[in-house]
């Protein structure tokens, strides 16, 4: 055995043995290493270093310094992945691909909002174009073109909130249809969803802040039939065919005659209050510039929540404000986008 040949060796294992380490990918794996090149009895370390003496005492010293090194760099070698295991149990790896998969939130449409878009397009399909306009409105429009004097009941303080000097938000959407009267001539067939706002205690049938959703039909000829027929067609396709429409005569400014509109839905015996309606005063269509000889037209104004109420069986309205997931999600939806105003 020569002094290089033994060199050689030394370094084969120290390459070797590095390799290994680098490779263990468990403690078990990283012992039976340290046995292979370390072991005391059949480690390869130990295999040369039993070889050293048929090396002539001139060579033995370098060989076995050499041997030393390959030693110290083997036992750092385990020791530093022996380390690397201790690290990687105590962080885990980075993502547990044993846990269940978290399910997205998929957002949907409210059901008022729902509501509204259904009404909507019932009437759209009776030839009605959806329209808005502002929450921040003139006493002209929310009030005197609608022939409400402002010492009515309606435009007092305790009902109606007010902004600066002459404005307020809107109790009703009809300043919609004011406005679109102004900048249209007829025939008119609209209907105004939106926001409205009014001085109300906070109970299980109302809210200080409500969606309302407004028609209006207007042209030569129109007639109380129209207005009855019309009704009584969209409570159908709200409620479902054989649904009952009964009229009783009520009062608004801005209507004459008017009506509140009731319906007895299949198979129950109370009649429920759906709209409150009625022929649209003349002294309206000639607040907006029309000729009231001319024209005649009908209007009518709902609450989509109250409906939403009656379709879905739900007993109080602020139900719908309140954002508890736990009660909107039972309602489903089919999903989408729209704030009802839209
Ligand atoms: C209602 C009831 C009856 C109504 C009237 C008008 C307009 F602008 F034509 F005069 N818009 N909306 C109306 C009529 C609203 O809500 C209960």
């Amino acid at each position: 055995m020569t002094e290089t040949s033994l060199l050689g060796q030394l370094k084969i294992i120290e390459d070797a043995a590095r390799t290994a380490t680098g490779a263990a990918a468990d403690s078990a794996a990283l012992e039976a290493v340290r046995v292979e090149y370390l072991g005391r009895q059949d480690g390869k370390l130990s295999l040369v270093l039993r070889r050293l003496g048929s090396l002539s005492p001139e060579e033995r010293p370098a060989v076995g310094a050499e041997a030393n090194r390959v030693k110290g760099v083997i036992q750092d070698a385990l020791e530093r992945r022996a380390g690397e295991m201790a690290g990687a149990v105590q962080t885990g790896p980075a993502v547990d691909l044993t846990l269940p998969g978290r399910r997205p939130w998929v957002g949907a449409r409210h059901p008022v909002t729902r509501v509204v878009d259904e009404i909507c397009e019932i009437f759209r399909g009776l030839g009605f174009t959806r329209v808005r306009g502002p929450e921040a409105e003139t006493e002209w429009y929310n009030f005197l073109a609608l022939n409400t004097p402002l010492d009515h009941p309606a435009a007092d303080e305790q009902d109606t909130l007010y902004l600066q000097e002459g404005m307020l938000l809107r109790s009703h959407t009809s300043p919609v249809q004011i406005r679109t009267m102004e900048t249209h001539e007829p025939p008119i067939r609209v209907v105004a969803p939106g926001w409205v706002y009014r001085r109300d205690t906070y109970d299980p049938t109302h809210t200080p802040t409500f969606l309302q959703l407004e028609g209006l039909a207007v042209d030569e000829g129109i007639t109380f039939v129209d207005f009855k027929a019309t009704l009584a067609e969209f409570a159908r396709r709200f409620f479902g065919p054989g649904t009952e429409v009964r009229f009783r005569p009520s009062f608004f400014p801005f209507t004459e005659p008017s009506a509140e509109v009731d319906v007895r839905r299949v198979g129950t015996t109370d009649w429920l209050e759906i709209m409150g309606a009625g022929m649209v005063d003349p002294a309206v269509l000639a607040n907006v510039g029309y000729d009231p000889e001319r024209y005649t037209g009908w209007a009518f104004g709902m609450g989509p929540a109250r409906l939403a109420m009656l379709r879905y069986q739900v007993p109080d309205l602020r139900m719908f404000f309140e954002s508890d997931m736990r009660f909107l999600s039972q309602l489903g939806s089919e999903g989408g986008p729209g704030d009802g105003a839209a």
